[in-house]
């Protein structure tokens, strides 16, 4: 995995052009193409609508260092981004929390 250097991310946060831009575009895609990000792939389990994706989105995205979370309903697939790689734990605890299981 790539180390990130102290101060790196508030440099990103702090560039006005890197928010004009995540403003214009999608900002799931932007966030993913930064090239200092993990983007991780999780199945849940249970999830049937909008709703449960926004609860799911919800609850990851407070998990420490998360910077992007990316659910499809249909095939359960939940993508996070995030500037170091996530305890699985932590996401299994996220996704225990908004009520619904992590699987594998
Ligand atoms: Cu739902």
């Amino acid at each position: 995995m790539t180390q990130i250097p102290p101060g790196r991310m508030l440099a990103l946060y702090d560039d006005p052009a890197s928010c004009e831009r995540a403003a214009a575009a999608d900002h799931h895609r932007v966030s993913q193409e930064r090239r200092d990000m993990t983007t991780t792939d999780y199945s849940v389990k249970g999830m049937t609508c909008s709703h449960c994706a926004d609860a799911v989105t919800g609850e990851i995205s407070r998990i420490d260092g998360v910077s992007a979370v990316d659910v499809d309903v249909d095939s359960g697939r939940v993508s996070v981004t995030s500037t170091a790689p996530l305890d699985n734990a932590a996401v299994a605890a996220a996704v225990d929390e908004a009520g619904y299981e992590l699987q594998s």
